[in-house]
């Protein structure tokens, strides 16, 4: 079926169409007769598992053996989306898979349709956790990915009558799920609250209350590299099924709340992404995974023995936080090595900050995570003796460093003040090796900016490591038509495992005929996503116009509202007659995107975008040139069928907000253009396909602090651009909802006085950039040729790539012998 040459596969035809019958006959419980998709979906998974099993053991068993240091990412995310296709690529079986199916009379689409995707994560940041996973499998590299299994995943999006978000449920676990291995007998204790005592001159907790860890397991096998890493996502459950003697005064719901509480932890994903909300919830979850992993990783490669040596645990294993939430980990680690040990401090602390590392992933300073720490002392007693400890010696060792004393004040990883707060990127930078940011950019603002005074004393902790994309999801899976196609240009599907041979497409770009071609891929794409879009949402996309998409968080600084704008001053243009609907480039808008709950802003700008689909979609004057849809519940399959649809991207973040940005190379590896600011890996992304292959437009960092500086005024904007001013009119005067002039009267009265990412600053040069956008539209050869270049020239941008850098920089370890 495929021209691809996957992996060798372990298995035949013959064997896998047998390997289901056994699991539907022992497993499921059913005739191939009776089975239905979703049982051929859960009996085909689990005999992939089975194939899997072998080389799993292997590389367990080599990483614990040898002398290959192995890496531990921690994360309270991994977004990685449906599973039966990607093990099947990466075990080299898609085609078998494809053939047993068909045999038993089933259609491989359906069976692996029925999967259910799990959404353990709310978006960049834990999407970049899944593909990191999969490089360091497909490096060869021994890894565990640690995090938390939670029972409800990101919040399933759906829009009431009039528009708004509403958030459901995501109960994924509600059917068999066949990739998570549950490992009862190796499950952890982690424990809470109660007090500190001293005994026998050392410090003793005493806990009030401890859940069980239990490990739920998935395999991670690497592209063709033969080695199978684990996932471990923590599941909390209680240790007192029943508390009895509540039970026997039959008061059974008090009897079950301890069961109920413990369960709770790791119940539901926070579907915050950016202000990190006190909740004493969320710091229950991080202790709770990050405690289980460091056991765990000390039963792993120190089995059996109740005396290890830790000092050497920095050469078995090195610790990847992701962001602060796993933070915690540095003080428990020093607890279990003092408390649990023996270390003394000095051993303690030097192992730990040889095992530890830091990624941040943000630049906006209210989303580094500080918790007060009378919670901390509430939940963690030891921990916050610990880190009053490790605050001490820190300010000490500056002492040592400067002899500027408010330097030292403002580097205070526990502060000062009546309630004193615990900093967790300070503790993390102080408490770690290194500190990177995620692209050029981003690492350097955070050296210049928010982590000053660090990279002040401190400069050879950071470092940056630019985010990378699988190309195994995000083009191979989601794009067979371009794989074939590139394999054909090439030669060759090993840039598969080496994305940088892409640059063999470069001349290509040359011969009209292989860019036709790679039209047609598009084209072809676009009548898929038509197809789709039809079948999942009821919509009609023309895919004779171009399609143009955004999809990621809902954010102030990621700015939809001005990709919105933009499009309602195009509306007004053409209602006022001041441009002919004739001279429009057909163009279908396609938004995808999440909101917090509670961000009041975000969710009426989803409000907006869906009403302004509504009035446009539906006015005969437009003439169907301009369409705008928001199919809701943007998630990991449908960026897989979008992202190798679309023609245009948007990156539009407001200059020096976007850390890196992911989509954006997603984007660019299947041949999109993208319309983009100077943020986050933007600025990489444009170096390397060349300017003239970018359409960049709006302020740099530069103008965006010196405009602050200046005392930024939204309204005058609003004045000066009379674009501007008929969309921001046409919002306010109810044309978008049903003549209304409250609905959306804060979003208005936001842009006009604070607009605090500078919007209305940068409308003017996104809205004359399109003009060069269209022109480059209306000549089909010539904007293929340009996004042909963005392939060839975006293979850096995979996730091995980054690895091979956190290797290199960071890790200090490589692949298995
Ligand atoms: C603490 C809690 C509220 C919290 C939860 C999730 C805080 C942050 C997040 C998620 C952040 C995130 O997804 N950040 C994104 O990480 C990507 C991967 O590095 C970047 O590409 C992207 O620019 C950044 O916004």
């Amino acid at each position: 079926m495929t021209e691809i040459t996957a992996p060798k596969s372990p298995v035949t035809t013959a064997e896998f169409a047998d390997g289901i019958r056994e699991q539907l006959k022992y497993g499921q419980g059913v005739t191939p007769e009776q089975a239905t998709p979703a049982d051929v979906y859960v009996a085909s998974s689990l005999v992939v598992r089975h194939y899997l099993q072998d080389a799993w053991f292997k590389t367990q068993q080599d990483m614990v053996n040898g002398k290959t240091k192995a890496v531990g990412y921690l994360s309270a995310e991994f977004l990685i989306g449906k599973q039966l296709r990607n093990a099947l690529l990466n075990a080299g079986m898609l085609d078998q898979f494809d053939e047993a199916v068909e045999s038993l009379g089933f259609d491989p689409q359906t069976v692996v349709d029925a999967e259910y995707e799990p959404a353990l994560g709310n978006g960049g940041l834990g999407r970049l956790a899944a593909c990191y996973v999969d490089s360091l499998a497909s490096l060869g590299v021994p890894a565990f990915g640690y995090g938390i299994q939670y029972r409800y995943g990101i919040f399933r999006q759906e829009f009431d009558s009039e528009g708004r978000q509403v958030e459901k449920p995501e109960y994924w676990l509600a059917n068999e799920e066949p990739w998570g291995h549950v490992d009862y007998n190796r499950s952890q204790k982690v424990s809470f609250g109660g007090t500190v005592v001293e005994e026998n001159g050392r410090k003793v907790w005493k806990p009030a209350w401890s859940v069980r860890a239990v490990p739920v397991d998935y395999m991670v096998p690497g592209y063709a590299s033969g080695r199978v890493d684990t996932l471990r996502l923590w599941s909390a459950r209680s240790y007192d099924e029943f508390d009895l003697l509540t039970f026997n005064k039959s008061e059974y719901l008090d009897a079950v709340k301890p069961k109920v509480e413990a369960e709770n932890i790791s119940k539901i994903l926070y579907p915050e992404d950016s202000t990190p909300q006190g909740k004493r919830l969320r710091l229950e979850q991080q202790y709770f995974f990050v405690a289980a992993s460091i056991q765990d990783v000390i039963r792993v490669f120190y089995p059996g023995q109740s005396n290890p040596d830790l000092t050497t645990l920095p050469d078995k294993i090195t610790f990847q936080l992701n962001d602060t939430h796993p933070v915690i980990g540095i003080p428990e680690l020093m607890r279990v090595l003092i408390d649990e040990y023996g270390y003394d401090w000095a051993t303690a602390w030097d192992i730990t900050t040889k095992t530890f590392n830091y990624t941040c992933h943000t630049l906006l300073p209210e989303a580094l995570e500080v918790w007060p720490a009378d919670l901390i002392g509430e939940l963690l007693p030891r921990h916050l003796e610990i880190i009053n400890e490790i605050n001490d010696h820190f300010l000490e060792e500056l002492k040592g460093k400067t002899r500027d004393k408010e330097k030292i004040e403002r580097m205070r990883i526990v502060t000062n003040e009546e309630n004193p707060k615990v900093r967790m990127a300070y503790l993390a930078t102080a408490g770690g090796s290194h500190v990177n940011g995620v692209a050029e950019l981003h690492s350097q603002l955070l050296k210049d900016v928010t982590l000053r005074d660090f990279s002040d004393l401190y400069p050879d902790k950071f470092t940056n490591v630019t985010n990378g994309v699988t190309p195994r999801r995000f083009i191979r899976l989601a794009n067979p038509r371009l794989s074939n196609l590139i394999t054909e240009g090439l030669g060759t599907d090993k840039w598969l495992s080496d994305l940088e041979m892409l640059k063999g497409l470069e001349p290509l770009a040359k011969d009209d005929e292989f860019v036709k071609k790679f039209a047609a891929v598009k084209q072809a794409n676009k009548e898929d996503f038509a197809a789709y879009a039809k079948r999942e949402y009821g919509f009609e996309l023309d895919p004779n116009t171009m399609f143009n998409s955004m999809i990621k968080r809902l954010h102030e600084y990621k700015r939809q509202s001005l990709k919105i704008l933009a499009l309602i001053a195009k509306y007004a243009d053409i209602k006022s007659g001041k441009v002919s609907v004739d001279d429009v480039l057909p163009r279908t808008v396609i938004f995808g995107a999440k909101s917090a709950p509670g961000y009041y802003l975000a969710k009426m700008t989803i409000q907006l975008i869906n009403n302004v689909a509504r009035v446009v979609n539906n006015d005969p004057d437009i003439k169907g040139k301009l369409h705008v849809y928001y199919p809701w519940n943007y998630n990991v399959r449908l960026a897989q069928h979008l992202i190798p649809a679309t023609d245009l991207d948007e990156q539009i973040s407001q200059a020096g907000k976007e850390a890196s940005g992911t989509g954006n190379m997603k984007f660019a590896l299947n041949g999109a253009l993208t319309v983009g600011t100077l943020d986050g890996a933007n600025v990489e992304i444009r170096e390397r396909v060349g300017a003239e292959n970018f359409f960049l437009f709006g302020m740099t960092v530069d103008e965006v602090d010196a405009l602050y500086a200046q005392g930024y005024h939204p309204a005058v904007y609003y004045e000066r651009d009379p674009r501007l001013k008929a969309a921001i009119d046409m919002v306010a005067d109810g044309t978008f909802s049903n003549g209304d002039r409250n609905t959306y009267a804060p979003l208005v009265a936001d842009w006009l006085t604070k607009d605090w990412f500078m919007t209305l600053a940068d409308f003017t040069a996104y809205c004359d950039i399109q003009g060069e956008i269209e022109a480059l539209y209306r000549d089909p050869l010539e904007w293929n040729r340009k996004a042909l270049l963005n392939v060839a020239n975006s293979g850096y941008f995979s996730s091995d790539r980054a690895i091979q850098d956190y290797l290199d920089k960071i890790w200090h370890t490589g692949p298995l012998a």
